[in-house]
Parts: C-alpha cells; sequence; structure tokens
C-alpha cells in the first residue's frame, strides 16, 4: 500500500518563487525531468513528483524554507542520500510536494578525539564521517552496505541499525546531540556533546527515528570510538541457524564484548552473489547457511587470529560449524564482507524483490525461519526465499525473490499478502514489522495492527505538537 493523498494543495507560483529565493536558482530545481534522482528510489517502487526540489546551504536557509512552507501549507518531503527503504524520502505522486536535499550541507565541523565525539552537519555522507574519525584514530561506528551514499541526516531519521549494531547500537546510540528546525522554522540548538544530561525529557530522542516528519535535522554530534588494535573475520558454513546462535554464543563467551559484527545469509544468497558479482565462495564446498564473524579489540594487530582459529576449532569439534576461512589479508577482509554487503544488490538482477525487516528476540530466530519458510512454501511454492542479516540483532530481512520466469508485476501485486504472512509470524513472537528500516510510506497502514491505541493517541498528539499543520513528509509514519 502506498501514501494516502496529501491533503496539502501544491504550492502556487508566487509560493515557488519565494522558495526558490531563498537558496538561489542555482540550487533549485523546477524542471519535472531534472528531478528525477530525487522523486523515486533505488527500487523503483514508488515513483513521486514534486513541484520543486531545494538544495539548502545552511541551516538558516532551512529555517527560511520551512518558514514560508508553514505559512502557506505546502508539504515538504526532507531528503538526505535517497536510499531509504521504505519510500519516506520521496513525495507522493501527486506532485504537491517540495523536496528539500540536505546533500550540500556536508561539512565536518568539529573532530574532538578527547572527548571522542565528532559534530556534522546533516548532510555528511555516513562514510566521509567514518573517515574523519579514522584520521584521528577512532572509530564511528555506524557500519551499513549503502555507507558511501546514504548521510547522517537519513541515518538519524531512520534511526539506522546495519552490521555492526550488534556492538556498538544503532543510530540513536551514536548520537549525543542534534540541531533541528522545525516545521515553523524555528531552530532548536541540541548540539549537546555531554555523555549524561538528564535535564528532563529527551527531544533528541523523539527527532531521532521520526522520519523527516517531526524536524528537519541539519546537525549532530556523534560519538567516536577508540579504534579497536585488531580484527578477525571469518567466512563460516554452517548447517542451520540454530548452530548459528550456538556459534555467537561462543564467540561472545571466548571474547568478552569482542563480536562485532554477527550476519547469516542462506545458500541462495551465495548463489546469487556469485552469479552477479565477481565475488567467489571462498570456501571448499557449498553448505545451506553461511555466517560472517567479525571480532575485534586486541592490543596490537594479530592478536585476535589466534582467538578466532581457537573458537571455530572448537565450534567444528562440538559440530557447530561445516567449514570456515578466515580472512588473511585486508583485500579478504573487504571481500567477505562485500558478500554480505552486496546481497541487495544483487538481488535486484533476479527479478521482483519483496522486502522485509522482521525482527525477533535473538533466540527465536531459528523458528522465526522455520514457520516463515513453511508459510511461504504454502503461499508460493517456487518462489525463493532468502531470509538473511542481522541474526546477532535478531534482525532478519525475509525477502523473497520471484519464482523463476514468473510475471514479475504479478508477483510484487503480492507485496502485501506475502509481506503480511512474515509479519504476522514476526507479530505473533512478539516481533517487529520494522527493525531498521522504519515505517515511510510501505508500511502506514500497519501502524494501527502494531501500536495499541494509546500508543496511536500519543503518537499523533506528538505529531500535532511538532507539526501543527502536517507539513513535514505528509502521508508518512502515521496513516493521514
Ligand atoms: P534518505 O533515504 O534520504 O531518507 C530516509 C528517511 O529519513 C526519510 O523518511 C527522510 O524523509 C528522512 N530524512 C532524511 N534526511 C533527514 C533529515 N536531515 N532530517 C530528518 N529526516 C530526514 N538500513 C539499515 O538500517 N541497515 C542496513 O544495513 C541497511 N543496508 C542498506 C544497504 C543498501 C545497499 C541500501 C541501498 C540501503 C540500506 N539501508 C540500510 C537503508 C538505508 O540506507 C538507511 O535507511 C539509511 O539510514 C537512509 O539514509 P539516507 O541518507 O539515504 O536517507
Ligand atoms: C541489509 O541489511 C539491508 O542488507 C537490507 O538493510 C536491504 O532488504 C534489503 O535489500
Ligand atoms: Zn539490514
Amino acid at each position: 500500500m502506498d501514501a494516502t493523498s496529501p491533503k496539502l494543495a501544491a504550492p502556487s507560483a508566487e509560493t515557488i518563487d519565494r522558495l526558490v529565493a531563498v537558496v538561489g536558482e542555482k540550487y533549485a530545481v523546477r524542471d519535472a525531468q531534472e528531478m528525477e534522482n530525487y522523486v523515486t528510489e533505488w527500487r523503483d517502487r514508488w515513483p513521486g513528483r514534486a513541484s520543486l526540489v531545494l538544495r539548502p546551504g545552511s541551516t538558516q536557509e532551512v529555517s527560511e524554507i520551512l518558514k514560508i512552507a508553514n505559512e502557506t501549507q505546502t508539504g515538504v518531503v526532507p531528503q538526505s542520500g535517497n536510499t531509504g527503504a521504505v519510500g519516506g524520502q520521496v513525495p507522493s505522486p501527486s506532485g504537491n510536494e517540495i523536496v528539500v536535499s540536505l546533500e550540500r550541507m556536508n561539512k565536518i565541523l568539529r573532530v574532538e578525539a578527547l572527548d571522542n565525539t565528532i559534530a556534522v552537519e546533516a548532510g555528511c555522507i555516513l562514510q566521509s564521517v567514518q573517515e574523519a574519525a579514522e584520521e584521528v584514530d577512532r572509530l564511528f561506528p555506524l557500519r551499513i552496505g549503502s555507507q558511501g551514499s546514504c548521510q547522517i541526516g537519513g541515518n538519524l531519521g531512520t534511526n539506522a541499525g546495519g552490521i555492526a549494531t550488534l556492538a556498538y547500537g544503532n543510530a540513536r546510540d551514536l548520537a549525543l546531540g542534534l540541531e533541528v528546525v522545525m516545521a515553523d522554522g524555528r531552530i532548536w540548538n541540541g548540539m549537546n556533546r555531554l555523555r549524561k544530561n538528564n535535564t528532563g525529557y529527551d527531544l533528541r530522542d523523539i527527532f531521532i527515528g521520526s522520519e523527516g516528519t517531526l524536524g528537519i535535522i541539519t546537525g549532530a554530534v556523534l560519538k567516536l570510538y577508540p579504534n579497536p588494535r585488531d580484527r578477525a573475520v571469518a567466512l563460516v558454513g554452517i548447517s542451520a541457524p540454530e548452530p548459528a546462535l550456538e556459534l555467537l554464543a561462543l564467540a561472545q563467551g571466548k571474547t568478552g564484548n569482542g563480536v562485532v559484527g554477527f550476519e547469516i545469509f542462506p545458500h541462495y544468497g551465495m548463489e546469487i552473489v556469485e552469479r552477479h558479482t565477481e565475488l567467489r565462495n571462498p570456501l571448499g564446498s557449498y553448505f545451506p547457511w553461511y555466517v560472517i564473524v567479525e571480532i575485534a579489540g586486541g592490543a596490537a594487530p594479530g592478536d585476535l587470529m589466534p582467538v578466532l582459529t581457537s573458537i571455530l576449532e572448537e565450534a567444528f569439534e562440538a559440530d557447530l560449524i561445516s567449514d570456515a576461512a578466515l580472512a588473511s589479508s585486508e583485500a579478504q577482509y573487504q571481500m567477505f564482507w562485500s558478500m554480505r554487503e552486496r546481497m541487495s544488490e544483487v538481488q535486484k538482477f533476479e527479478g521482483g524483490s519483496i522486502k522485509l525487516d522482521t525482527s525477533v528476540p535473538v533466540s527465536q530466530v531459528p523458528e522465526l525461519i522455520e514457520r516463515g519458510l513453511e508459510a511461504l512454501k504454502e503461499a508460493v511454492p517456487d518462489a525463493r526465499p532468502l531470509p538473511y542479516g542481522h541474526i546477532g540483532d535478531g534482525n532478519i530481512h525475509f525477502n523473497i525473490s520471484q519464482p523463476e520466469g514468473a510475471d514479475t508485476d504479478a508477483f510484487m501485486a503480492r507485496w502485501d499478502e506475502l509481506t503480511g504472512i512474515i509479519n504476522n509470524i514476526a507479530i505473533d513472537m512478539s516481533g517487529s514489522i520494522s527493525a531498521e528500516h522504519g515505517i515511510g510510506q510501505s508500511k502506514t497502514y500497519m501502524m494501527p495492527k502494531v501500536k495499541s491505541p494509546l500508543e496511536m493517541e500519543l503518537l499523533l498528539g506528538l505529531k500535532d505538537l511538532f507539526d501543527p499543520n502536517g507539513i513535514l513528509n505528509p502521508g508518512k509514519v502515521l496513516p493521514s
């Protein structure tokens, strides 16, 4: 189900001129064809239209834009790297909204190594933040497949997860402070650098994960971590998700908090990575499932290879794993992780792909996978399920590729039915239908199902308080 038609009208020609004047003609896009990259997303699933795209260069300009939009009741879609997975960053097909892209606001403001903080503008690309941290021998630990193009504003807007959440938490856990422009243009300076600050309700946490519906994040103070002195990674062949969890417990037991990444994918994932990329299975043969495990820490390079080797030997002796390859060079390290990080991309080449973002308590992932596979077999016997991802966080992308040779449109038309099958199993297991991607426009209709009437009342009340005219990302997150 897609975004409901927004109630707000398109801006008049006069309003458009006023808005353009804020950023200057050079940073405004009026032409529909030139807007293409801002109104469509990477899966071509929610094609939208916009009256205008603006690319402000400062918080003050964002503030001026929102003042005008609020006064004229113009819908505004905040956009960062446009890699979001639930259509939150693209406008509705009505063409009534404007898109505000933060891409020009990409400055690293201040790196404080002793404080372990970095202050950035919201349009900074995630990878640039990682690199700026690296320059002072620190780690910014948010790691996701889209890190070369997603931006901090979008990461905070969605409360992004990724492959190091197991050790470092979601984007929310990595933010100390924010600067946010409110719907009426007022600027909240909450660029807090303190580790401890319990002065009343936490506004920062309300904006994080609000997907552009409560305010536009223009700056952030983020946490840095000491850079681990060593890391070791292995690709492991395994028979099923249960022993994978036993391997996780074993590795955590042997390293304290040293497991930073623990990801799973089934054989079908390996098959399509090999089919559509230059990457090759480094193991001697093929297995029903694969795990990538990374441990980090130690006092010097080389410390962790023997630790991971002994974990894997013990796992092998206990019959938990079938085979393992340890990365012995930086190139191999990158190659193992590429297999996992390119999983999203390669699904596209297999035809229609239905996406899920379920989570259950970690110990119940095997049950989720078993029940999901059984139910799908009944619904679409030839479909190719790809339950993969962040097993260490209990977060499985239970994606489903169309049957080979099937009609893509007919398969994709079953999106709500098939996601419903998996989501209902997750709900039955007290899980979540959106572990890390958010609600956007794709899951808005599910909100009354997964939130109690009290929760809905409080959420709608918050929206009304922060954005009384409903101009911020209309039709996203909450049903209108
Ligand atoms: P956008 O897509 O531009 O926006 C996302 C949402 O945030 C929208 O609702 C938008 O309105 C809002 N928003 C954007 N900027 C602001 C702002 N400045 N202030 C307020 N709201 C704003 N996600 C994960 O969580 N974990 C993963 O492992 C992961 N892997 C991915 C791998 C690939 C290959 C791809 C393509 C995507 C992946 N994603 C993943 C999804 C996506 O990258 C994340 O959701 C990311 O955080 C979105 O950032 P963005 O800059 O692209 O934001
Ligand atoms: C990932 O972990 C993304 O690879 C999933 O969050 C995106 O479902 C997808 O393709
Ligand atoms: Zn993910």
